[in-house]
């Protein structure tokens, strides 16, 4: 069977081989496929993700919870249950009583569909997706600067061809693993690296030089290396005349900077600062990429913008070797952004506020654009409605929200308020767990579909294994539900390219404009790069090569203030916690938990904690501890490091229940692209023996 691997945003392709041995046992083997971007290569979540698509606790029929057990219901029953709740709850409460809850995840033509099926077959404005989790910061910052947002600027094929990269808060060795030879290749050609991490990774180990910034303080320490940048008279002057601009403001901003003052707000010494500063200022050519360190943040946005503000004053992009990257996260976290299932979008990154791109889109849909509802809010704002119970049914498709959001045990709370909740998902999620109705659907090996690379290359996801048991694709669902409500008109797809056909001309003219993409190129082409705007037209692979996306061709410079995070450590509260990421397991681990062979990697989670740090806080290595932070407690298990600052401890978000680091983190948002800010909170630790209990 040849696929593609479901879990991080390189998509790696795959065969997986499947033989009936004598006993009707069936093996597998797992080769990895030639590709532009994963070079053919397979990390251990693709090695393995077969074992979860195929486990014994797939959910196979839809389940309905009777007297609170889930009891097996037939399509039919299930679908009879939706009309019946959706109905009387709309009835009641009107249309905005039904939220839609997404994920990046789905496929495009899934992810597309939930959109439209939001707005005309629901007709609600409360949809969004988890990828506001992911991507919000950096989307947001890139559309700003540049007018586009797309993860990389460039084809990763450029990295090796750039002589300094900025890597900050991207842990590429465990989240990306497939693509670290492209910055090992760029090294051999001689590139200097620079990370920028509060811990030691097997990414910041690749690097010649490691900035271990204060968590949080990303963007006063982007202010430190522009400053200098500037002083040093380093600045790519024509490029900052005729493609920049805001400058004067920003150069009075950075001139009242003060380098011994960064240095104190970030712990990163002047010295190392400036040895940043001049490394990526000095190269003939240079990258920037940023991931979720830097951006999951209350001041997230900003923070993007002041490494944008680097790449802009060096003229560091739209060339060979220059440009920038957003690490993008899921699967499919760039197409799943861009097609409408985000509280204020249409497809084709079109915007639901604008009346020419409502007119567009109500064209293709065939519905008057008065029909289509306004924006909604965030992911967790939309939490926020159900514990208001502004909202009173939930959709939830391809998300586990009471472990990924933050303040979880909120969220938990809000959801158990509901009057009807439905998961759709292949796994006993946490979130399933809580649902009235969970609806079956089909993993990678089953589902074919359409999934956007961080790179901005469309690939298409083949899948020829049979469905298991009575579940459904992702979209055939929406097509059932669509028809119960009377809008089967809409919807009447027997394909995913049919869909990806619409969503094709959905998005035409758009900014991620997917016109000129079929499936027949991406059959024969290896994936397309959108903007994309005829069938002729061969992609764009860099972008900004002559002018950025806005109106006069120009980016945006901002002048940006050297933000705290919204949480400091106080006299209770004496240490930062960051969250992220380990190689083994996949967001919530709803997944990767299933695989065995993932599973026994790590089988629980844990804190990393400084050995001096722990000895403050009589902390044993490898003994259970209570963390607890304003909002809540959970208990793991401790594990020395000297890979971490002495006042940070960080905990991987992959587990639930007791173990979920969301039930301590802080559910302040950025101001402008609502991202939380997962990576900074304050806690306290003390270690759980029976003598303190
Ligand atoms: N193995 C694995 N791979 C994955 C995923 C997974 O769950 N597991 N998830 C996928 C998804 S959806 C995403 S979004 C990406 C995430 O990819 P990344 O963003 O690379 O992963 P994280 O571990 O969340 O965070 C990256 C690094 O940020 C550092 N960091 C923490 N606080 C700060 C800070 O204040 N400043 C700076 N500069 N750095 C900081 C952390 O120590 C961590 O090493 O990975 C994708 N790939
Ligand atoms: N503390 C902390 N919290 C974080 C983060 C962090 O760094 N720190 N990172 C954030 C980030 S970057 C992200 S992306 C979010 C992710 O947060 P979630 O979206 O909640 O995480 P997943 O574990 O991917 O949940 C996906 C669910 O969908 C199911 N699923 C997978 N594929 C499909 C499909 O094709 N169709 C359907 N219907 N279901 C499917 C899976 O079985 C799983 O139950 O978490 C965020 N939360
Ligand atoms: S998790 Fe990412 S790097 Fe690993 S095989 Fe899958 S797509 Fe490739
Ligand atoms: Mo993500």
């Amino acid at each position: 069977m040849d696929t593609q691997c479901p879990f991080c945003s390189v998509q790696c392709k795959m065969r997986v081989i499947e033989e009936l041995g004598a006993d009707l046992r069936s093996t597998y083997t797992v080769l990895p496929r030639p590709n532009k971007a994963s070079e053919g290569r397979l990390c251990i979540k693709g090695m393995n993700a077969y074992q979860h698509a195929l486990t014994g606790e797939r959910i196979l029929y839809p389940l309905a919870k009777k007297d609170g057990q889930f009891v097996r219901i037939s399509w039919e029953e299930a679908y009879a249950l939706i009309g019946r709740k959706f109905d009387e709850l709309r009835g009641k409460y009107g249309s905005d009583t039904i939220g839609v809850y997404g994920g990046g995840s789905l496929t495009n033509e899934s992810a597309y569909l939930l959109g439209k099926f939001a707005r005309v077959a629901l007709k609600t404005k409360y949809i969004d997706y988890n990828g506001r989790f992911c991507m919000s910061a950096a989307a947001s910052a890139g559309n700003k600067t540049f007018g586009i947002d797309r993860g990389l600027t460039n084809q990763l094929a450029d990295i090796e061809q750039a002589s300094c990269i900025i890597l900050a808060g991207t842990n590429i060795a465990e989240c990306q693993p497939t693509l670290m030879p492209y910055f090992t290749r760029a090294k051999e050609k001689g590139a200097y690296l620079i990370a920028i991490d509060p811990r030691d990774t097997g990414t910041t180990r690749a690097a010649d030089l490691h900035l271990r910034v204060k968590p949080g303080m990303d963007a006063a320490l982007a202010n430190g290396m522009l400053k200098v940048i500037l002083e040093e008279g380093l600045i790519d002057e024509s490029f900052v005349r005729q493609r920049t601009k805001g400058f004067e403001e920003l150069r009075a901003h950075l001139e009242a900077q003060d380098l011994g003052q960064i240095a104190e707000l970030t712990g990163v010494s002047a010295e190392l600062i400036r040895k940043a500063a001049l490394a990526y200022g000095r190269a003939a050519t240079g990258m920037v990429f940023t991931a979720r360190g830097v951006e999951q943040q209350t001041d997230g946005y900003m923070a993007v913008r002041n490494f944008l503000n680097l790449v802009l004053l060096t003229g560091k992009i739209g060339k060979p070797g220059c440009g920038y990257g957003a690490v993008t996260g899921q699967g499919n976290g760039q197409g799943g952004r861009e097609h409408g299932q985000k509280a204020d979008q249409l497809p084709g990154y079109r915007l639901i506020e604008n009346p020419e791109d409502r007119a567009y889109v109500a064209g293709v849909w065939g519905i008057d654009p008065a029909e289509l509802p306004g924006k909604g809010v965030s992911a967790y704002e939309m939490m926020e409605k159900v514990h208001e119970q502004e909202i009173r049914a939930l959709f939830v498709m391809g998300s586990n929200p009471i472990v990924s959001n933050p303040n979880a045990n909120f969220v938990e709370e809000g959801l158990r308020k509901l009057d009807f909740l439905v998961v759709a998902d292949m796994l006993m999620s946490e979130t399933a767990r809580l649902a009235d109705l969970i609806l079956p659907v089909t993993p990678y090996l089953e589902n074919e579909g359409t999934l956007t690379n961080l790179e901005g290359r469309v690939l298409l996801r083949e899948a020829s294994r049979p469905v298991s048991g009575e579940a459904k694709h992702d979209w055939q669902i929406l097509c059932d539900i669509a028809k119960l409500h009377g809008k089967g008109a809409y919807f009447t797809y027997s394909s995913a390219e049919d869909i990806f056909n619409e969503l094709r001309l959905a998005s035409k003219g758009g900014i991620a404009d997917y016109y000129g993409i079929t499936y027949d190129r991406l059959k024969k082409e290896e994936g397309v790069y959108w903007p994309c705007p005829a069938v002729e037209h061969p992609g764009t692979k860099r972008l900004f090569e002559q002018s950025f996306a806005h109106a006069d061709g120009k980016a945006e410079l901002i002048a940006v203030n050297n933000h705290r995070p919204s949480e400091q450590t106080s006299n209770d509260f004496p240490l930062y916690l960051t969250t992220g990421r380990v190689l083994t397991h996949y967001l919530t681990g709803v997944q990767t938990r299933r695989s065995h062979s993932l599973a026994a990697r790590d089988v629980e989670s844990f804190m990393e904690i400084h050995p001096k740090a722990a000895k403050r806080y009589r902390i044993e290595d490898g003994e259970l501890v209570q963390l607890e932070s304003r909002r809540g407690s959970i208990y793991v298990r401790s594990r020395y490091s000297t890979d971490i600052r002495e006042d940070t401890v960080f905990v991987p978000m992959h587990w639930g229940d007791t173990q979920c680091v969301n039930k301590i983190t802080n559910q302040a948002l950025d101001p402008t692209c609502r991202m939380p800010g997962f990576k900074v909170c304050a806690v306290k630790v003390s270690p759980l023996r029976l003598e303190y209990v």
